[in-house]
């Protein structure tokens, strides 16, 4: 091809490049770290999550024995109280990708019996303005007009499928990604 059609090519593939390496910027997180999603060895879920600050399209993975756990999408009062019998969503494969798809609180508890009173629940908050702004958001204070604590994003259903597929786009894109890099340095070379 000509040197047009090359510089063309290049170009092309820079594009590419970029608008990929921002669907890959999600972050994936563990969720517990190494002890995973348990009761055992007293893990403390709400420490783990107070140090991160998620993202909007962030990613949780819940890594567990399926016999013994599961992970259950809970509103903010079913979360509290631990009960388990109406999720807004429920996974049990054992590893489980969950999309932080929505701003505000995602609430995720085990839904065996005793185990999210023993400890094995977790908070999760996604900040709202997804790292466009670094001042934390000014925080609803001073007369508790807000009983309901209506202010929780609306609860979404996470389909089972979706995370898992957005993982594997990902990792597609950045195989694509890193072979038209090595295309567009080698034409312009
Ligand atoms: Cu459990």
């Amino acid at each position: 091809m000509g040197v047009g059609a090359a510089r063309r090519a290049a170009v092309a593939a820079l594009l590419a490049v970029a608008v990929l390496a921002g669907v890959a910027s999600a972050a994936v997180y563990e969720v517990g770290g190494k002890i995973g999603w348990t009761v055992m060895g007293n893990p403390d879920y709400a420490g783990w999550a107070g140090n991160k600050t998620f993202h909007k399209n962030d990613v949780v993975v819940f890594t567990y024995n399926k016999q013994y756990h599961n992970v259950m999408a809970v509103s903010k009062a079913d979360y509290k109280n631990c009960v388990a019998n109406k999720p807004i969503a429920t996974w049990s494969t054992g590893n489980d990708s969950v999309v932080l798809n929505t701003t505000g609180h995602h609430y995720f508890i085990c839904g065996f019996t005793g185990h999210c009173a023993a400890g094995q629940k977790v908070d999760i908050r996604v900040a709202s303005s997804a790292a466009s702004s670094p001042a934390p958001a000014p925080a609803p204070s001073g007369g508790g007009s807000n009983p309901s604590g209506g202010a929780t994003a609306a609860p979404s259903p996470h389909p089972n499928a979706a995370p898992k597929a957005l993982l594997a786009v990902s990792s597609v894109a950045a195989t694509v990604a890193a072979s038209l890099l090595s295309l567009a340095a080698a034409v312009l070379a």
